[in-house]
Parts: C-alpha cells; sequence; structure tokens
C-alpha cells in the first residue's frame, strides 16, 4: 500500500499556489444550513482569494435557511443559490450530500472544493491548504482537510474532543472493513477539494452519507495515490445535540453499507453489511453527475 501524501496548510504559500495555478480555474462551494452567524467570515476570507487571484467563484448553496443565511451571504459578495432551485427534477433536496451533488451544475472551476460555512474561525489557509497539493502535485486528484477539533463545555472547551461521529462510528467502522482508509485522521471532515472531473465521475450520497460515501468512492476511483490529507490547523463549529448525531450515523452507516454491497456485487471479498428488509432508507446515492446531462437519465428522474 502507498502511504498517504500529507501536508500542512502552512506548506502553500498563496503567491506561489497564485503563480502555480496558471490558467487553472478554482470554485470554493460552501453548502449552508441556518449558518448566518458564520458566513459572512466565511465568504469574506473566501473573496479576499478570489482578489489575491487564488479563487475564481466563491458559491453558496443554502437550504432555504430561515436565519437569513443567502441574504448575509450575497451581502457579503458570494454566488447564492437556494438547493431547492438547483436540478429540481430531481425532486425534493435531500440533505448536504444532495445539496452538494446539485451545486455541480452551477461549479465552473476546474478545480472544486467544498468547506462547511458554519465553522467560526475559518480562515483563508483552509482553502489555500486544500488547493496547495491539487495545483502543485499533478498526481493528487483529492484532498481531504484535518484539524484539532476542540469541544466546546461551559468552562472552555475540551482538546481533541470533537468529532464524534468520526470517532465512534466512521474510524470503527473503516478499522474492521477498509484499514487502509484509517490513514485519514477527518474522514467525515466536510472540508475537501477535488478535480472537477473526479467530483463527476462519482455518485454522491445524499444528507450526511456523503463524506464517507466519497471516502470510499474516491479511494476506489484514484487509490491511495490519488488522494492526500492536509493539516489545516482547528475547526470549531456548533456541537450537534447527541440525538442530531445518532440521525446522522445512521445516515453514515447507510452510505459505507451501500459501498459494501456494491463492492461484493462487483466481485470484491468484503463482508456484507446488509439492512433488514423492513428499514427504508434515509439517503440514496445521487448518479456521478457526468451521466444526468444524458436525456435518458433525465427522462427517468422525471418519472420518478
Ligand atoms: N445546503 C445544505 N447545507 C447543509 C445541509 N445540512 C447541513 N448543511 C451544511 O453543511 C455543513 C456541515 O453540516 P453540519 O450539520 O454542520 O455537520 P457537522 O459539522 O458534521 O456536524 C454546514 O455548513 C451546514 O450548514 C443541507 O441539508 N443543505
Ligand atoms: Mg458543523
Amino acid at each position: 500500500m502507498n502511504a498517504l501524501r500529507t501536508y500542512d496548510h502552512a506548506d502553500f504559500e498563496i503567491e506561489r499556489l497564485v503563480a502555480d495555478k496558471a490558467s487553472t480555474t478554482v470554485t470554493v462551494c460552501v453548502p449552508t444550513r441556518e449558518t448566518a452567524k458564520t458566513i459572512e467570515g466565511t465568504v469574506t476570507s473566501l473573496l479576499e482569494l478570489s482578489e489575491l487571484g487564488l479563487v475564481d467563484q466563491v458559491v453558496v448553496v443554502d437550504a432555504s435557511s430561515e436565519d437569513g443565511t443567502a441574504d448575509v451571504a450575497a451581502a457579503a459578495g458570494a454566488e447564492v443559490h437556494d438547493e431547492a432551485a438547483l436540478m429540481p427534477e430531481f425532486g425534493a433536496v435531500m440533505g448536504k450530500g444532495d445539496a452538494m451533488w446539485r451545486s455541480l451544475s452551477v461549479c465552473r472551476g476546474d478545480l472544486i472544493s467544498f468547506v462547511d460555512g458554519d465553522v467560526s474561525d475559518f480562515a483563508g489557509h483552509y482553502a489555500s491548504g486544500l488547493l496547495g497539493p491539487l495545483l502543485v502535485e499533478p498526481e493528487v486528484e483529492f484532498v481531504r482537510g484535518h484539524f484539532e477539533r476542540p469541544f466546546a463545555v461551559r468552562e472552555g472547551e475540551l482538546p481533541g474532543e470533537g468529532g464524534r461521529v468520526t470517532e465512534l462510528l466512521c474510524k470503527p467502522l473503516f478499522a474492521l472493513l477498509s484499514p487502509e482508509l484509517l490513514a485519514f485522521s477527518q474522514p467525515l471532515a466536510g472540508e475537501i477539494a477535488a478535480r472537477r472531473e473526479l467530483l463527476h465521475r462519482i455518485s454522491f450520497a445524499t444528507g450526511y452519507a456523503v463524506e464517507a460515501a466519497m471516502q470510499i468512492d474516491v479511494w476506489r476511483e484514484v487509490g491511495m495515490d490519488g488522494m492526500a490529507e492536509v493539516d489545516l490547523a482547528s475547526k470549531r463549529n456548533d456541537h450537534q445535540s447527541l440525538k442530531a448525531l445518532s440521525n446522522m450515523s445512521i445516515e453514515v452507516a447507510e452510505g459505507i453499507s451501500r459501498r459494501l454491497r456494491s463492492a461484493r456485487d462487483q466481485g470484491a471479498e468484503v463482508g456484507a453489511l446488509e439492512p433488514a428488509a423492513s428499514v427504508e432508507p434515509r439517503t440514496v446515492d445521487r448518479p456521478p453527475f457526468a451521466e444526468v446531462s444524458s436525456p435518458a437519465t433525465l427522462a427517468e428522474a422525471e418519472r420518478d
């Protein structure tokens, strides 16, 4: 097995990246649901990178947030889309992964980065760190961020105690099923960057299944050698309730389960993680974006 390529955001100087970038275009896309508190800072940081020539398009794809996220993002200068207005022929939008997938219809960059919109210590080094490996290393196709994630408590914060679904669900399942993927410290981090063609080739799981599913699909598509991880220092976002994390975990488990079944159907010797027949799935896989512009797929979606 090839070792995972690892970087630090400080390895990439913005001026150098802009020079290496030449005519390559870059989109940064932020999926948002009720993030009015943090989105202005995020958009402002990204537009600073745009002034420096690193980023060409800053997109916010909003879940019709009621807290004014879309207006705040637009006032800060982002290109804002309501997720429901993107690819409406696919019906109701099914959470974060579906919003990301639909955003491919408006993200024009040769390189596309996704970053969360609810991060209070977001800064430009998130985007430059994620884009760096793609701009300097032709073999890298996909980059995921990792960070120190403190857990906020009334008296302050507990270092390293955030990221509970990652540690309690995703990594234990990877440890059992695909230990190679443990090379990534935070496989569920929403901060990624990739070449557009790769993102158009893979399916996107809807909801919170998207990150774990993408981790597996990209690994199967380009191998460890085509992947990289970058240290983005710290990430602070509001913690979700245990109930919300439990629902998130079910979606993550579904995404992993579907990939195991598809690997097995393709002849891989993997164990099954088979849902009971009575289980109503909460997530689905959107087809590779490259396939959806074909008239047959669109007609199929319209029939559903
Ligand atoms: N457009 C859109 N964004 C979403 C949706 N659900 C979550 N997000 C955003 O995706 C990012 C990560 O989601 P979050 O709920 O914070 O997940 P966590 O950080 O893993 O707990 C945040 O910017 C959310 O606002 C959704 O259904 N649609
Ligand atoms: Mg969050």
